[in-house]
């Protein structure tokens, strides 16, 4: 069959299940985007303002829903301006593909508009070429068929991330003879990657012997759905279990065994449970700074001597920053399965409840939650973000999907909004990126359409994806974003104020030259988009409005002043986190130093 580029393009795609797209048109992709006409009622091309609107869009897609969603850009601007989103797709592993149109083959090199040619013509794939797993740039139509189906296996197979197809315009528009179109699946591996077995048995039996497990989950639980198994293998050991952004909600957040985050940003119970424990059980996780308190000894992790045993499907993150007891390669779900029937070979179940230990974690936790009722509890006037999220949560049904990125809704939300299952946590872990979260959470209710989707997102992560409420209320999209105003990047704001001092201020708060404080009215900005929108003074105030923004079915902004001093600006941290501290701020220095002399990078 005679088949132009485009067509082979949406015809594999359509093969794939792939529901969605998301994008901008240009010169550059017109020839694909016809193809897509014929097919409309097969797979749906929906238009965002800004290409890094689209990216997050797709990219939030696939963390709500397990399916790969794409991107399709123009040439040039429209291809560069997804650098950001496929960043955070591919940081969180997370499968997104990129079509983006490219120079006519025969036009390279000519500095064709939009076209970069100087170090090499058609150049954007080098652009992008760290943020994605790998690239193709067809040059012939009958390369198509061969390179859709490798970007689909390496987009889904091993660690998941995102797949560059850079089209060249004569390339979707010209049309080549079809025979064997690949059917998908008769060319992908299937069945999950086990761990080794001798591996398996070695970590029950350490586990086994542990006085003191804890179970540190990643993403890589959620991205393996490994979330009903992991919590079977914690009740089997009675181990509490920690979780990193992009684990949390892997286990429901009122479990008695649930212990709240570490790192940094964690939480009394996390951090004082993973710097006890005899053993870590660690899934799916890369011990990043922020989850290892930037490594400092006795913070979050003591390793050794704690023992680490260490699941992962790429095997380049195993012992990266701890020395290991052991590592195992495999699928999270498919070796915990093994695992659990390895401890049940061993030992038969346990009364975990019994043990001093299980009383030792309700005791952590219940200090945790005493840490946090000033500020949940406060009275000031602006909230504070505290008493925004208790707000916010009781509100927001149990299943509701909540959606963060960066600042210190992101944090707080971590540490203190209790989620209670997997994928209902949408977070930009690894890049913690402003405007993620407007996006994101277009992508979530698409994704989710019969269930509640909330942003919590601050008033700067906010304002730099805001134009996407024009494209909700286009397509009617019924998220509602509670916007936590406090005039500024304020969590930046106190590490300048904590760090190097008050009058240390600097670009970090929204003031007017004559110093008052400013912020353009955000409700009345989303009134303008068409969105539903109110602007709430007080904490007693935002429960009814939320209960209004999710009744309007349509997408609503409940914009609400928060506080913008410490301490009612922030909340509780308990770890560490190697900020640089410049040496002419002498006390602060020292301090600074004598903490980071107990950083072991090992
Ligand atoms: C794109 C991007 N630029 C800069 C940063 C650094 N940064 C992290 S949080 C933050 C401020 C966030 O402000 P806001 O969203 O208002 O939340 P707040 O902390 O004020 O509550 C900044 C500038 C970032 N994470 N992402
Ligand atoms: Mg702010």
């Amino acid at each position: 069959m005679k088949m132009t580029g485009g067509q082979i393009v949406v015809e594999y795609l359509i093969r794939e299940g792939m529901p969605i797209l998301f994008g901008v048109p240009g010169h550059g992709n017109t020839a694909l985007l016809d193809a897509f006409v014929d097919r409309r009622d097969e797979i749906s091309l929906v238009q965002a303002i800004h290409e890094q609107g689209a990216t997050h869009m797709a990219d939030a897609y696939h963390r709500v829903t397990g399916k790969a969603s794409g991107v399709f850009t123009s040439i040039g601007p429209g291809a560069a301006n997804t650098a950001m989103g496929v960043a955070c797709a591919y940081i969180d592993s997370v499968p997104l593909l990129l079509l983006t149109g490219s120079v006519h083959t025969y036009m390279r090199g000519r500095g064709v508009l939009q076209e970069l040619e100087r170090t090499h013509w058609a150049n954007f794939p080098r652009m992008i070429e760290p943020v994605v797993k790998r690239w193709w740039q067809p040059s012939r139509v009958d390369q198509l068929p061969n390179i859709l189906h490798l970007a689909f296996n390496v987009m889904l197979e091993g660690r998941r991330g995102p797949a560059l197809l850079d089209i060249p315009m004569d390339v979707q528009a010209e049309s080549a003879e079809i025979t064997d179109f690949p059917e998908p699946l008769s060319r992908r591996p299937r069945g999950r990657a086990h761990g080794d077995t001798e591996m398996v048995s070695a970590a029950a039996k350490l586990l086994l012997r542990a006085e003191r497990p804890l179970i540190l989950i990643g993403g890589g639980v959620q991205a393996s759905e490994a979330d009903g198994v992991l919590v079977r293998v914690a009740e089997f050991l009675g181990a509490p279990v920690t979780v990193t952004w992009m684990g949390k909600g892997a286990i429901a957040e009122d479990h008695e065994l649930y212990a709240w985050p570490c790192g940094d940003l964690g939480s009394i119970s996390g951090n004082t449970l993973a710097r006890e424990a005899d053993v870590i059980l660690a899934v799916g996780c890369r011990f990043t700074d922020r989850t290892a308190s930037s490594f400092r000894r006795g913070v979050t992790f003591n390793i050794p001597p704690t023992k680490l045993i260490q699941i992962d499907l790429d095997p380049y993150e195993i012992g990266k920053n701890y020395p290991i007891e052991i590592g195992i390669v495999g699928d999270a779900r498919a070796t915990l399965d093994d695992l659990l029937v390895s401890l049940r070979e061993f030992s038969g179940s346990r009364d975990y409840r019994a043990t001093p230990y299980f009383e030792h974690v309700q005791d952590l936790k219940r200090q945790w939650e005493e840490a946090l009722r000033g500020p949940r509890e406060s009275d000031s006037n602006p909230m504070t973000i505290s008493r925004a999220l208790v707000v916010a949560r009781s509100v927001l049904k149990r299943d509701g999907i909540v959606v963060t990125g960066a600042g210190n809704p992101q944090s707080q939300a971590f540490n203190e909004f209790p989620v209670y299952g997997p994928r209902q946590h949408i977070t930009t872990g690894g890049f913690s990126a402003m405007g993620f979260e407007v996006p994101a959470a277009i992508g979530a209710k698409l994704a989710a359409p019969n269930r509640q989707v909330l942003a919590i997102v601050g008033d700067g992560s906010f304002l730099q994806t805001v134009q996407e409420l024009a494209m909700a209320a286009q397509y009617d999209i019924p998220a509602v974003f509670l916007v936590l105003n406090n005039f500024g990047w304020e969590c930046i704001k106190n590490l300048q104020v904590t760090q190097f001092g008050a009058d240390r201020v600097i670009a970090t708060t929204f003031k007017k030259r004559d110093g008052t404080p400013f912020s353009a009215n955000l409700a009345h900005v989303a009134q303008g988009f068409g969105c539903y929108a109110e602007r709430v003074e007080s904490a007693d105030a935002l429960g009814p409005a939320l209960q209004r923004a999710f009744a309007a079915e349509r997408p609503a902004v409940i914009e609400a002043l928060c506080s913008r001093e410490l301490p009612e600006s922030s909340t509780m941290s308990t770890g560490w986190w190697d900020v640089a501290v410049p040496t002419y701020h002498r006390e602060q220095r020292a301090k600074y130093e004598a903490a980071r002399s107990e950083e072991a990078l090992t």
